[in-house]
């Protein structure tokens, strides 16, 4: 029994770790599908991994307004409080991991990379339509499409 509950304890801990979910809840997917939307720049649905990676570097870019490659604690909190916005209980904060008081590129991009990869189920570099329905999907008999009834 302890050994069970050390191992569930593990699993948590190296979810949290990831800085995701090791077993998101149907809602947290939902979110981290509304966060993947933010980057679908034509609009068209579909999230390429070129989209999420463009509108990465913009918004580094646009963040880090000294140019300087890396954003200090409070550009970093903008950025946090964006997230936490989307993302609701399934966000989880950059973390500064070089303890420097600054977070690069890779520290910024790795949460939504990471969320891109979960959800590219076929591993073509693209999050297309079916892929996002299908998470949306994942809501089940919670909330059941409102059935027509035509009285004649
Ligand atoms: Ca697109
Ligand atoms: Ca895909």
């Amino acid at each position: 029994m302890i050994a069970v509950l050390c191992v569930a304890a593990v699993a948590a801990c190296s979810g949290l770790r990831s800085g995701m979910p090791a077993n998101p809840t149907a809602i947290q997917l939902e979110q981290q599908v509304r966060l993947m939307l933010t980057y679908d720049e034509d609009s068209d649905g579909v999230v390429t991994r070129d989209e999420l990676e463009d509108g990465l570097h913009r918004q580094f870019e646009a963040i880090d307004a000294g140019h300087r490659g890396f954003l200090d604690a409070k550009e970093a909190q903008g950025e946090n409080d964006r997230r936490s916005r989307v993302l609701g209980v399934s966000y989880s904060p950059m973390v500064d991991e070089h303890r420097n008081g600054m977070i690069d590129f890779e520290g910024f991009a790795a949460l939504p990379r990471s969320i891109f990869d979960r959800l590219d189920r076929n591993h073509d570099g693209k999050l297309d339509q079916t892929e996002l329905r299908l998470i949306q999907g994942v809501r089940g008999p919670a909330a059941p499409a409102p059935m027509r009834m035509r009285v004649q």
